[in-house]
């Protein structure tokens, strides 16, 4: 049924009138130059030494500088770009409520911007190109003001072509803590495209792959392809997982250990939860509490109902001596959301995708929620000039960047997302809201049973998810596909958090 489903679709995609695009079948993921005209690139690398710096932010400016990297996956040297010169860029610990000062110095002859990604920062820092500031052009800088109220894994990366830049390797993490955090090991995950000439080639003019997002076929976990982990102590250990593809979900599983799922995006879980494996969607995080009953080898897979594939080996020493577990837990998550269970939602969105030229398809069979591979690289080459993804409201039927609610600050807006199968090309959507935090209150009607607080949430073929957005933090904020092609195929909206900014002309709802 599927293969009759992506054989219908593709079989359609080239009804699309108007659109001239050089499709090609023989060679799975090969982008005919037709598609674009000029491609981006690295320069020759400046640091040919990996560093792997992290830093404790102080009251001092912190600088952080784009510059060319040398990646080396394998024999080949993949020319990367890493914020001061690494992959991932420098691993940032602050204390909770706490302000510190980056300044980025873009080297890059292209214009980029850094988002703090799950931060309820200040407006103005959220790096969001023309509407929270002018994009940084080559050899400027802009100084970043940031404050951490929450405690938790977050992440920064451009706001600017992310389907090249934050492959190129500008993505790093950030850990927030407080009296109780543990230590985080840091996995951030990540699959990059190549082909036989490395890196599947990018284009100034146009974005590929914009109907499935680019999926890679090499995984990288902290920027190297193969990850160990010593494991020596016996105390229990801490791995604090990111997402950082750009389309792909990760499903992770680490058999003959006991995962124990302590915190998500925003910090930890109401209660914490035994799990044999967790999906993480681009920009996500996950910590668990890793536990191993006896010395040994552990592999690390990312097991999805397609493949398994092994990405990374636990050498363990000693066997977890199981201590009394120190619980992080967050309390009163339950009762905030009791009103908010049976209320009908104030928004609904609907997650869509817009093909002006093709007829209506009717319905399709799709088997899993979730495209776990790329099962139509055959439409590598369609590009964003053809392919409209669509955030709209339900009633108002306002779309993406016409779509701008008004939320007054200290409100609660339970919004509906909803990703109908009623599309040309299904397909699942981590939705990111900037500034803000929000709790999943329920997926296709089952409540979510172990709240803790998101910034982004995976909605799969067909779900229905019901947010609670927790509307604290004034500004003009985005809410966006996380796909990298799907945000630059136009999957964004926004909300004005308070007063309308003076001299904004909003669409507000
Ligand atoms: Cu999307």
């Amino acid at each position: 049924m599927k293969q009759a489903y992506i054989f219908f679709l593709a079989a359609s995609m080239f009804l699309i009138a108007g659109i001239s695009i050089f499709v090609t079948f023989s060679s799975p993921g090969h982008l005919d130059s037709a598609v674009g005209q000029t491609l981006l690139v690295t320069p020759p690398s400046l640091n040919l030494s990996r560093v792997s710096e992290s830093a404790t932010l102080t009251s001092e400016p912190y600088a952080l500088t784009i510059l060319p990297v040398t990646q080396h996956i394998g024999n080949r040297s993949l020319p990367s770009w890493g914020y001061n010169g690494q992959i991932p860029g420098p691993l940032l610990t602050v204390w909770k409520g706490s302000n510190h000062t980056i300044v980025v110095t873009n080297t890059m002859p292209y214009e980029t911007t850094v988002h703090w990604h799950g931060l309820r920062l200040e407006n103005q820092f959220d790096g969001v190109p023309d509407v929270t500031q002018k994009p940084i052009g080559p050899n400027e800088t802009f100084t970043y003001q940031l404050t951490f109220p929450d405690a938790g894994i977050f992440w920064y990366h451009p706001h600017i072509r992310e389907d090249y830049q934050q492959e190129a390797g500008l993505y790093g993490m950030i850990h927030v803590i407080d009296e109780t955090s543990p230590h985080y090991y840091p996995v951030v995950l990540d699959d990059i495209a190549l082909d036989a000439n490395g890196t599947v080639p990018f284009y100034e003019e146009v974005i590929t792959h914009a109907v499935m997002g680019r999926y890679g076929n090499q995984y990288v976990i902290n920027g190297r392809e193969a990850y160990i982990l010593n494991v020596t102590d016996s105390k229990p250990i801490y791995l604090a997982f990111l997402n950082v593809a750009n389309v792909r979900p990760f499903r992770i599983t680490i058999p003959g250990a006991k995962m124990t799922h302590i915190e998500g995006d925003l910090g930890s879980l109401e209660h914490e939860q035994v799990i044999d494996s967790f999906v993480l969607a681009p920009a996500e995080r996950v910590v668990v509490r890793v536990e191993f009953p006896a010395a040994g080898t552990y592999t690390l897979y990312n097991d999805n109902p397609l493949k398994q594939t092994a990405l990374g080996t636990l050498v363990v020493t000693n066997p977890t001596q199981l201590s009394p577990n120190e619980e992080r837990t967050t309390s009163g998550l339950s009762a905030l959301v009791q009103p908010y269970r049976s209320s009908p939602p104030n928004h609904t969105l609907n997650l869509g995708l817009d093909l002006p030229n093709m007829g209506h398809m009717g319905a399709m069979h799709v088997e899993d929620r979730i495209e776990w591979e790329d099962t139509m690289p055959m439409m590598a080459s369609i590009t964003n000039e053809s392919v409209r993804w669509t955030i709209t409201d339900a009633v108002t039927k306002k779309q993406n960047m016409a779509l701008q609610y008004l939320w007054p600050l200290g409100s609660y807006q339970k919004i509906r997302l909803v990703n109908s199968l009623e599309s040309p090309h299904p397909m699942q959507h981590p939705i990111h809201f900037h500034g803000q935090r929000f709790l999943v209150l329920s997926t296709n009607g089952i409540p979510t049973n172990s709240l803790g607080w998101k910034d982004t949430v995976l909605v799969g073929m067909g779900d229905t998810v019901d947010i609670l957005l927790e509307v604290s933090n004034p500004g003009e904020w985005m809410i966006h596909c996380h796909i990298a092609e799907h945000l630059q195929s136009g999957m964004m909206s926004s909300f004005i958090a308070g007063d309308i900014p003076a001299g904004k002309n909003t669409h507000a709802n």
